[in-house]
């Protein structure tokens, strides 16, 4: 019988070690990670910026990390319970900047909390490219 079925969400705009690590312990709760992966319009109505790189390419980067067995375009916030059901997911997991907004889902799967990588993001990331002089 196959084990549980773990669910993630996310922007992963350009990538870095924090989203790795979240990928990574959610991966070791089950034998199977399925990614939601916010869709381009979703992430601009959530920050007000077109990420830099595109929903294709965000796709296409998690879906090539060999913890992640499956990804999914994320188009919707209020779509969680339609997609831990579609794809039968036992566990869904997100960093604890999320902590307590998806514990509404716990009668159809465990939900958990992971704690963020302190002193990384993509925005502090972006900032640090555009205003550093090589
Ligand atoms: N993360 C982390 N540590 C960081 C940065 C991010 O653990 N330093 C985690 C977040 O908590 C999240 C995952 O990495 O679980 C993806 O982070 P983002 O790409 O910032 O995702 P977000 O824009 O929060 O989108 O439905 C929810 C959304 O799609 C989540």
């Amino acid at each position: 019988m196959a084990g549980p079925t773990v669910i993630t969400f996310g922007t992963f705009d350009v990538l870095h070690v924090g989203h790795v690590r979240v990928l990574n312990r959610a991966a070791e709760l089950g034998d199977r990670l399925v990614v939601g992966v916010s869709s381009d319009a979703l992430n601009f109505s959530k920050k007000d910026r077109n990420p830099v790189f595109t929903q294709d390419e965000r796709l296409e980067i998690v879906s090539n990390l060999k913890v992640v067995d499956a990804v999914f375009v994320e188009e919707s916030l209020e779509l969680k319970r339609q997609y831990v059901m579609d794809h039968s997911a036992d566990i869904l997991v997100m960093g604890d900047d999320w902590a307590g907004k998806f514990d509404f889902l716990s009668d159809i799967c465990k939900v958990v909390y992971l704690p963020r990588t302190p002193s990384v993001s993509t925005t502090a990331i972006i900032e640090h490219i555009t205003t550093t002089r090589v």
